[in-house]
C-alpha cells in the first residue's frame, strides 16, 4: 500500500516531502481560475492545500473540479509540503501547506449541510467578533448539534472531548488493575430497583416485573461476598430522571468500585484520591492537544488539585456546613446539600484551600441510601462520602452494611420492599467481609474537568428525559 500521512502529524520538518493525506473538504477558496485553496480536515486537524495551475501537472479543469467539491466531501490529496513565511494561526491548523499535485474525491457529501462545521467549532467570543464584523454565520444550538450529532462530532473540541473520555476510562482501568482489582460485569436487567427511589425504568421481563439497573450496587457487593476482594465495573447506568438539568442523563456510563475494608472507610477514599490524581495527571500530561482543542472553543481554567505527595483535601459534612454558615448560608445540618449550596461550598473551598477537587465525608445517615454503614460512634452520621469537582458531585461512595439482619432493617426503614432484593440480602448470610466502594459518573468527570456547562456535551449520543434519538 501507499504511505499515508496523518494531518495531525504534518510539520515543518517535512518540508519538500511528498505526502498523501485523506480528509474532508472544510472550505474551498478559489482565486481566479488558476488557484484554489482547499482546507482539508482530518480528526479535527486541518491543513491548507494549494492547487495552482501548472503545465503537465495541474490543469485549469482540475481547479474547476476542486471548486465544485461540496464541503465535508472526503478527498485524497497528494502534494509537496511547503512552509509558508507567515505563521498560521489556529491551534488545530498545521504550520505547513501542501502544494497539490493530485486530488481525488473519494466520496461526496450533499451540497447543503444542516450544520456548518466551521460555525459549530467557534467559541462564543469568536461568534461575537464575527457578527460584529458582519460575517455571515449561523449560531448552532444544542438541539441542532444533537440532532445531527455525527456532524457535530467532527469539530476539534468534540474530537478532544471523546478522546479525553476514553483516556479517563483507560486510566481508571489501568490503575485499578495495578492495585489488584478485578474487572467484572453485572446484569443490567434486574428484579428490583438497586438505589430505591422513583428514578427507575420498569419493564416487563417475560411476564415478571423488572428494572433497568440504576447502578451495579447490589451485584458489585455480591461479588465481594463471592471473594473477589476488589472489583470494578465500567458499564451503562439507567436513571428515569424526570427533570431536565445540565448534569443528569437517563443513561450514563458508571465507573464503579467495590473493595474489602480492613479497618476504616478511609481506605476507600485513599483509592479515590490516588486514582483521580493519576487520572488528572495523565490527562494533563498525555492529552495536551485535546485539552487545547477543547479550550479554544470552550475556554476554561485548568483544574486545581493537590499533586504529588499532598493528599486530596477531605472535609467532614459538618465542617462543610460550618463553612457555609460562616459565609452566611444556613443549611440543615442533617439534610442534603442542594445544588446551589454544593456549588457555593466548592467556591469557598477553592478560595480557602486552593483546590477544585475535594472529598466531603461523614454525611448524615438520613440522606444516604439504605446500604450505607452508619458511623459507629454517632449513628446520625454515616461512613460515606461525595467527591466534588468545581463544586459539583462526580462520585458517591460509602462503607456498606454487611450484617444481613441490619441490612434488611435499614432497607425496610427506607421504604424498600425487601422481597425484591432478597437474594442480595441473603448473600450476606454466608459470611460477608466489611467492604465499601463508590460510583463515578464518567460524563460528569469529563464535563467538570473541562468546566463544560452541560453533560450532553460529554455524552456521544445523550439520553435525557426528552431525547432518545439519534
Ligand atoms: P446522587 O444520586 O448521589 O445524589 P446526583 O448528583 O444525581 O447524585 P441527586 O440526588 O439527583 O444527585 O441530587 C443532588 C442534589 O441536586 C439534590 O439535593 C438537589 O438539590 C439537586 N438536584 C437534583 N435534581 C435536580 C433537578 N432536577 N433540578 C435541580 N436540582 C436538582
Ligand atoms: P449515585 O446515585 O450518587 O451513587 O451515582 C454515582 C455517580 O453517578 C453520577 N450520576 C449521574 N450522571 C449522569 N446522569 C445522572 N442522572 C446521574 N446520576 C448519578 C454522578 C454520581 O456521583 N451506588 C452508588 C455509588 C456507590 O455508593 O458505590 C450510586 O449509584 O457522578
Amino acid at each position: 500500500g501507499r504511505q499515508w500521512t496523518k494531518v495531525e502529524l504534518l510539520a515543518p520538518v517535512m518540508r519538500d516531502q511528498v505526502v498523501l493525506i485523506r480528509g474532508r473538504v472544510q472550505t474551498i477558496r478559489p482565486v481566479g481560475k488558476k488557484i484554489a485553496f482547499v482546507v482539508v480536515r482530518e480528526r479535527g486537524f486541518t491543513v491548507q492545500c494549494v492547487l495552482t495551475v501548472k503545465p503537465e501537472l495541474v490543469s485549469a479543469q482540475m481547479v474547476k473540479f476542486a471548486t465544485s467539491l461540496s464541503k465535508e466531501s472526503i478527498v485524497d490529496v497528494e502534494g509537496v509540503v511547503t512552509v509558508p513565511e507567515k505563521p498560521i494561526t489556529g491551534a488545530t491548523q498545521q504550520q505547513v501547506e501542501v502544494q497539490i499535485s493530485k486530488l481525488y474525491c473519494v466520496n461526496k457529501a450533499v451540497p447543503t449541510l444542516p450544520i456548518n462545521i466551521e460555525d459549530a467549532a467557534r467559541s462564543d467570543v469568536e461568534i461575537e467578533q464575527a457578527l460584529e464584523k458582519g460575517e455571515q454565520l449561523v449560531r448552532v444550538n444544542q438541539d441542532t448539534r444533537l440532532n445531527y450529532r455525527i456532524l457535530d462530532m467532527r469539530t476539534p473540541a468534540n474530537q478532544g472531548i471523546f478522546r479525553i473520555q476514553c483516556q479517563v476510562e483507560n486510566i481508571f482501568r489501568q490503575f485499578l488493575l495495578s492495585e489488584g482489582f478485578v474487572g467484572i460485569h453485572t446484569p443490567k436487567l434486574i428484579g428490583g430497583s438497586s438505589e430505591g427511589g422513583s428514578a427507575v425504568f420498569r419493564l416487563d421481563y417475560k411476564g415478571q416485573p423488572a428494572c433497568l439497573a440504576q447502578s451495579p450496587q447490589l451485584h458489585k457487593q455480591m461479588a465481594i461476598c463471592g471473594d473477589f476482594g476488589r472489583v470494578f465495573e465500567i458499564g451503562p447506568v439507567f436513571r428515569a430522571e424526570d427533570s431536565f438539568t445540565h448534569r443528569h442523563l437517563c443513561e450514563f456510563t458508571g465507573l464503579d468500585v467495590e473493595m474489602e475494608i480492613k479497618e476504616h472507610y478511609s481506605e476507600v477514599m485513599d483509592i479515590v484520591d490516588r486514582l483521580f490524581v493519576t487520572i488528572f495527571d495523565s490527562l494533563n500530561d498525555k492529552c495536551k492537544k485535546e485539552l487545547e482543542a477543547i479550550g479554544r472553543q470552550y475556554p476554561f481554567e485548568p483544574l486545581k488539585y493537590f499533586r504529588g505527595d499532598k493528599k486530596t483535601l477531605r472535609l467532614t459534612f459538618e465542617e462543610g456546613v460550618q463553612m457555609l454558615k460562616e459565609a452566611g448560608i444556613e443549611v440543615d445540618p442533617f439534610g442534603d446539600l442542594n445544588t446551589e449550596s454544593e456549588r457555593k461550598l466548592g467556591q469557598l473551598v477553592a478560595k480557602k484551600y486552593g483546590t477544585d477537587f475535594y472529598i466531603l465525608h461523614k454525611y448524615p445517615l438520613a440522606v444516604r441510601p439504605f446500604y450505607t454503614m452508619p458511623c459507629y460512634d454517632n449513628p446520625a452520621y454515616s461512613n460515606s462520602f461525595d467527591v466534588f469537582i468545581r463544586g459539583e458531585e462526580i462520585i458517591s461512595g460509602a462503607q456498606r452494611v454487611h450484617v444481613p439482619e441490619f441490612l434488611a432493617k435499614r432497607a425496610e426503614e427506607c421504604g424498600i420492599d425487601v422481597k425484591t432484593i432478597s437474594t442480595y440480602i441473603d448473600s450476606f448470610r454466608y459470611g460477608a467481609p466489611p467492604h465499601g466502594g463508590f460510583g463515578v459518573g464518567l460524563e460528569r468527570v469529563v464535563m467538570l474537568f473541562c468546566a463544560l456547562n452541560n453533560i450532553r456535551k460529554t455524552s456521544l449520543f445523550p439520553r435525557d428525559p426528552q431525547r432518545i434519538a439519534p
